[in-house]
């Protein structure tokens, strides 16, 4: 059995500090295949290239020992009824953890093992989440108007294996229904043995 992702609270600091040495925008063009609804993609890409998310990261060097850390901000939108998210990725040593914490905002982080199991948490301001080794994980902005804004901190030699999702996503997908999320399956996911 796989370790369990969990979450708990911890009263809010204040304040995003802002003085990270990298910073990372990734553009609706980089999340090609990622959304559901292709269609509609095709049509908000050709209206402009929207920016869905950033990370700020502090640089260390990326050896075991060494904790890579920053901040990754979700902006609002969706795609269709499918929320904005992160491409999310097994890291590439695949047997290292990641934590969390939530710093303002609503959403959800979706995550899976290899096998395929699944599971998705809540975030918002002042939640914990620990992603075990071995978990897959994206986040997702389920609000309508603000950012969702996490802490992250994990092994700095992980690496990002994002291969495998590009392929076929995630087992579960965050959608819009009667304007609350809801978590359906991606009819494009495969169990391990069938692909
Ligand atoms: C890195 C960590 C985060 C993500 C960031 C963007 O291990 O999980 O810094 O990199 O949230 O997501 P992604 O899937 O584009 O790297
Ligand atoms: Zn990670």
């Amino acid at each position: 059995m796989d370790n369990q992702p969990f979450t708990f609270d911890i009263a809010l600091p204040g304040g995003i500090p802002s003085t990270y040495s990298n910073h990372i925008t990734r553009r609706l063009s980089s999340m090609r295949g990622q959304y559901a609804d292709e269609q509609t993609y095709v049509a908000l890409l050709a209206g402009g290239d929207a920016l869905l998310y950033e990370v700020y990261e502090e640089q260390v060097p990326e050896n075991a020992g060494e904790l890579l850390h920053g901040i990754s901000i979700v902006h609002p939108g969706k795609v269709g009824d499918e929320y904005f998210m992160t491409k999310g990725h097994f890291h590439a040593e695949i047997a290292t953890a990641e934590v969390y914490y939530c710093l303002a905002g609503q959403g959800v982080m979706v995550m899976e093992t290899p096998e395929g199991v699944w599971a998705v948490e809540e975030l918002r301001a002042g939640k914990v989440l620990y992603v075990p080794p071995r978990w897959a994980h994206r986040s997702v902005n389920t609000g309508s108007e603000a950012d969702l804004v996490t802490f992250f901190v994990y092994p700095a030699h992980a690496g990002h294996d994002y291969g495998s999702i590009e392929k076929q996503g995630f087992r579960k997908l965050i959608v819009e229904q009667g304007g609350r999320p809801a978590i359906v399956d991606n009819l494009r996911w495969l169990p391990p043995e069938q692909r």
